[in-house]
């Protein structure tokens, strides 16, 4: 092992990487194809408004998924919101406590309480026994999420939903080239959405869909992105402004293109990862199933302080003092996050599973900017702060006092 990786940065080394390592780097795709793109734009002077490109990105995710409709979008924000909408939720809706804050944010935006479902620890995802409990008569719907791309448990969650006469849909934003039971991710529930943001899988710098197979929801959401125009001077509907612009369109088909590039790099880091982390006490990958299609867009790493001997933090601290800008996805949950600790300053008693598992997952770099040597430089920093955990403690622990 190098030695400078034996000579952490927390305990007075220098960083082992000169530049940061970032979660979620965005992947490139075919430069000159992107640049034959823009100039298409420049000529074509369409630059937004279901421009030609927009449609086309459409075309081709729909059919990647396998279902009749995507409505491309600015945003997976926006494209929750305009789904939500679509769906005529209202009142209340279960998502679950461990997502990114936008799930949450796009209800409560639009007056909808989201009430906060625990998860399966397995699996990270919505924990279908615990929506049981959750339901009453002021609930309309679940969200689902498929948290890392993982799938939710799509039969239970929409035999719970039947039962109670309540609508499904899902935030697939992690999930875009993912399947559940040999069916790409996106054709479950009544609509799911994907986003493209820079730090996806596929990104069209900022961007989202809705797909569906349903022509009501598809038509609706149509409308609804573009202020409710019905043809020029005729509105019908109370809408906003959801458009996807023909620049980020050309940056999503470019992405999409590049996909099977960016799953065997994915890939690759992926079993780099497995490699280099196996047998470390407390240190554990959450592994892929390959029996189904997987992006592999997100390593995700549990740290069990009761047998590394550090936690979670620390080892972050670690990482980043040695310029590996590991993440705390989605730490602590959005129950803990305004408003929503303000409205219920207790819901964490519902959520066992949620605030054990926020406090011990870490999200490592991966992508086509990451090479199989950073990786293994990765995994050699995290086997020597667990080789080193009581230096490490001491370290950070005089840090702390010094400050
Ligand atoms: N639902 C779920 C389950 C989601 O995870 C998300 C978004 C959404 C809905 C909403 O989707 P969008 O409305 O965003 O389409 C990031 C992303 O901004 C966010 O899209 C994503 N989930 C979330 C999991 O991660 P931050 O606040 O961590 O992003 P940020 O700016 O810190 O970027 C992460 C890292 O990536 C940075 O260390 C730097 C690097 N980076 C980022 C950008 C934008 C680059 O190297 N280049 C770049 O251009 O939320």
């Amino acid at each position: 092992m190098r030695e400078s990786i034996k000579n952490l940065a927390v305990c007075g080394g220098s960083p082992i990487f000169a530049e940061p390592l970032h979660v979620g780097r965005p992947n490139l795709g075919d430069r000159e194809a992107m640049l034959r793109r823009v100039n298409e734009i420049f000529d074509g002077r369409w630059f937004t408004n279901n421009g030609p490109l927009v449609q086309e990105f459409e075309q081709r995710i729909a059919e990647h998924v396998g279902v009749k409709h995507c409505v491309a979008m600015c945003n997976a924000t926006i494209a929750l919101e305009i789904a939500i909408r679509a769906l005529g939720l209202h009142g209340e809706v279960i998502v679950p406590a461990y997502t990114f804050i936008a799930t949450a944010h796009a209800l409560q935006w639009q007056g909808i309480t989201p009430v906060f479902a625990d998860m399966d620890p397995a699996t990270h995802n919505i924990a279908p026994e615990t929506i049981d409990r959750l339901i009453t008569p002021r609930i309309t719907g679940i969200i689902g999420v498929h948290v890392w791309g993982r799938p939710c448990d799509t039969e239970a969650i929409e035999s719970i939903a039947q039962k109670h006469q309540i609508k499904v849909m899902y935030d697939a934003a992690h999930a875009f080239g993912c399947s559940h039971r040999g069916r790409m991710i996106g054709s479950f529930g009544l609509c799911e959405v994907f986003s493209f943001h820079a730090t996806k899988f596929i990104n069209s710098f900022e961007g989202g869909a809705v797909v569906t197979d349903n022509d009501d929801i598809a038509a609706k959401m149509r409308l609804m992105r573009n202020f409710g125009f019905a043809g020029y001077d005729k509105v019908i509907y109370p809408g906003t402004n959801g458009k996807m612009t023909e620049i980020c369109a050309a940056m999503g088909l470019t992405s999409f293109e590049a996909m099977e590039v960016i799953v065997a790099a994915n890939r690759r880091n992926y079993e780099a990862y497995r490699e280099g982390l196996s047998g470390l006490p407390g240190i554990s990958l959450k592994e892929f199933d390959s029996s189904e299609r997987q992006n592999y867009q997100y390593i995700v790493v549990k740290v069990d302080e009761t047998r590394a001997m550090l936690n979670r933090d620390e080892l972050v601290a670690v990482l980043q003092a040695q310029n590996v800008l590991a993440r705390k996805y989605f730490w602590p949950g959005c129950h803990r996050m305004e408003p929503y600790k303000s409205f219920v300053p207790d819901a964490h008693r519902l959520l066992p599973h949620t605030e054990k598992l926020a406090a011990q997952i870490m999200v490592l770099p991966t992508g086509t900017a990451i090479s199989e040597a950073d990786v293994m430089l990765v995994c050699g920093i995290v086997r020597s702060a667990v080789a080193r955990a009581d230096d490490v403690r001491l370290a950070q622990k005089s840090a702390m006092t010094i400050n």
